[in-house]
């Protein structure tokens, strides 16, 4: 009788971890809850610290898993939140188009990208509830594009209520990371170990252990192994 598998093949192809920033009451949690549920309450409840949301995504025929979270926009969840910056691979900074100073504070929550994430993370800036009607607006679209147009952003504005562009915000960002992630891939020198999808902290470090062993497998006898482990234990962390 056949062995079974050492481990089960994962059910995604890459980890994608995103980011929903942005002041209080502009929509986080509904453009995410929308995106993953499909359900928008116009009730507001507070997000308290952290949450997050998974969706498994196609793209280009890999499945993508995005692990999404949402913070407070809460002055007084400030450290709780900053400290997940540094793990997000694409950050959507989130304002109301009907509350301008929720517009204004986009130059400080970039300020805040800028201090806490990590430097090649992607961005996008989204501006929520576009469904209100036009006397409530206080942002212009072109204010919005003029905006992203000067970080070199993309941008859209969007609705959780109705659905307008929610699906292809996140979309573009998780095509823009997973390109930027297999232009690295393959920029990689040749012997070094890729330890990439599936992402390691989210199954314990198997998939990394795995890729690792398979790359040893190949290359026993050589003295360049020490070299190897070297560079796992270093990828792993
Ligand atoms: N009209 C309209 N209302 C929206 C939309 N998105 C959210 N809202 C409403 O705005 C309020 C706040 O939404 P939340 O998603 O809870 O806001 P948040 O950004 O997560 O707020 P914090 O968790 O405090 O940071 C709720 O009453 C929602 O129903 C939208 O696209 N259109
Ligand atoms: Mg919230």
């Amino acid at each position: 009788m056949a062995a079974p598998p050492v481990r089960a093949r994962a059910d995604y192809d890459y980890l994608i971890k995103l980011l929903l920033i942005g002041d209080s009451g502009v929509g986080k949690s509904c453009l995410l809850l929308r995106f993953s549920d499909g359900s928008f309450t116009t009730s507001f409840i507070t997000t308290i610290g952290i949450d997050f949301k998974i969706r498994t995504i196609e793209l280009d025929g890999r499945r993508i898993k995005l692990q999404i979270w949402d913070t407070a926009g809460q002055e007084r969840f400030r450290t709780i939140t900053t400290a997940y910056y540094r793990g997000a691979m694409g950050i959507l900074l989130v304002y109301d188009v009907t509350d301008e100073s929720s517009f204004n504070n986009i130059r400080n929550w970039i300020r805040n990208i800028e201090q806490h994430a990590s430097d090649n993370v992607n961005k996008i800036l989204v501006g929520n509830k576009a469904d209100m009607d036009e006397s409530k607006r206080a942002v212009p679209t072109s204010k919005g594009q003029a905006l992203a147009d000067e970080y070199g952003i993309k941008f859209f504005e969007t609705s959780a209520k109705t659905n307008l562009n929610v699906e292809e915000v996140f979309f573009s960002i998780a095509r823009d990371i997973k390109q930027r992630i297999s232009e690295t891939d393959s920029r990689a020198e040749p012997q070094t170990i890729r330890i990439n999808q599936p992402d390691q902290a989210a199954n314990g470090g198997q998939a990394a252990q795995k890729s690792a062993c398979s790359c040893l497998a190949a290359t026993i006898g050589g003295r360049q192994i020490a070299g190897y482990i070297g560079r796992f234990i270093l990828n792993v962390q």
